[in-house]
């Protein structure tokens, strides 16, 4: 097969768009496609100061990469939560990938945070599966951050594989308020929120994948080792099998909901204005924020096991 664009060898052949591609004509599409969405769903200007959360996974980190590229102001944000080896290598890998292009990079560890807030550490103590105490406290900080840096934007690694599974449950069980807010560009509801974005969610995860590799990125290739249990596999298993069947379905999925159903949705979205929490001040619909309530249920609860074991002893 040859390439598309200058009909050299191909190195990678996209079934979904039926195209091959040679590296430099790959890498070239790849930020092109980016540069697009960026511009077609009004994700940011130049002067506005974006802050990139990365994991140290291929998403995340090509991401940046892209961005950076195309000359955008950005900074990154990485947060350790606390996941064993999982984590000590992801943080190695992001914090190589700043250093290595002299990037700025904000870290912030969720052991050291409160009475220490790793994920195990926190799902033990709350009885929770491990991604629901996880994604409240990532949502926490990845706001707290940017509303402390003053960021404009907070831009995350999501890819169409990603979008396409969250799609697909969210239709399954007709979770309207979860349609009404799976948008590629969430605008702020609070003056502390930050508008929020994805700029890759057109891009499946094999596009990611090659880009990473073709422009020698090093990332942490294992996964959390709490997502095989995640009901989201079992829908990119079941979204990969209909991709095999008819190349392109992901694509269409996702695109043409965000772009002709979406706002179908729209009045379900309708949550009110949130006020602010009396804990950390940052927005919340009740008193204080879920962040904060997680907090409190494992302090009562490392309190109770203390004093019962004191007790014991
Ligand atoms: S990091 Fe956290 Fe994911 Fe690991 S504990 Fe679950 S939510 S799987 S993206
Ligand atoms: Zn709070």
């Amino acid at each position: 097969m040859k390439c598309v664009r200058c009909k050299a060898k191909a190195e990678v052949h996209l079934r979904a768009h039926n195209a091959g591609f040679c590296r430099p004509c790959y890498l070239g599409y790849f930020r092109r496609q980016v540069e697009r969405t960026i511009a077609h769903d009004h994700m940011f200007r130049p002067d506005e100061r974006i802050l990139v959360a990365v994991s140290g996974g291929k998403d995340s980190l090509a991401l940046w990469d892209v961005l950076v590229g195309l000359g955008y102001q950005t900074t990154g944000l990485y947060l350790g939560l606390g996941i064993g080896g999982y984590s000590d290598r992801s943080r190695e890998r992001a914090e190589a990938f700043a250093g290595a292009r002299d990037l700025p990079l904000v870290v912030r560890s969720l052991a050291d945070e409160g009475s220490g807030l790793a994920v195990p550490d926190v799902a033990a103590a709350t009885r929770r599966v491990p991604c629901a105490a996880c994604g409240a406290m990532k949502r926490h900080f990845f706001d707290a951050v940017a509303h402390e840096g003053q960021f404009d934007v907070l831009a995350t690694g999501h890819n169409l594989d990603d979008e396409a599974a969250r799609l697909l449950g969210n239709v399954l069980r007709w979770q309207r308020d979860h349609l009404a807010r799976q948008r590629p560009v969430l605008e702020p509801t609070h003056p502390k929120f930050v508008r929020k974005v994805k700029p890759l969610y057109l891009l499946s995860e094999y596009e990611t994948a090659v880009y990473a590799f073709m422009s020698g990125i090093d990332y942490v290739v294992e996964e959390c080792p709490n997502a095989e249990g995640a009901t989201q596999l079992v829908y990119k298993d079941a979204l990969n099998r209909l991709e095999t069947a008819s190349p392109g379905t992901k694509h269409a999925f996702v695109k043409e909901f965000v772009r002709t159903a979406q706002t179908l949705f729209a009045d379900d979205a309708a949550r009110g204005v949130p006020g602010e929490c009396q804990q950390c001040g940052m927005p919340a619909f009740g008193a204080i924020c879920s962040f904060c309530s997680l907090v409190r249920e494992v302090e009562a609860k490392r309190a109770r096991r203390a004093a019962a074991e004191l007790t014991a002893g």
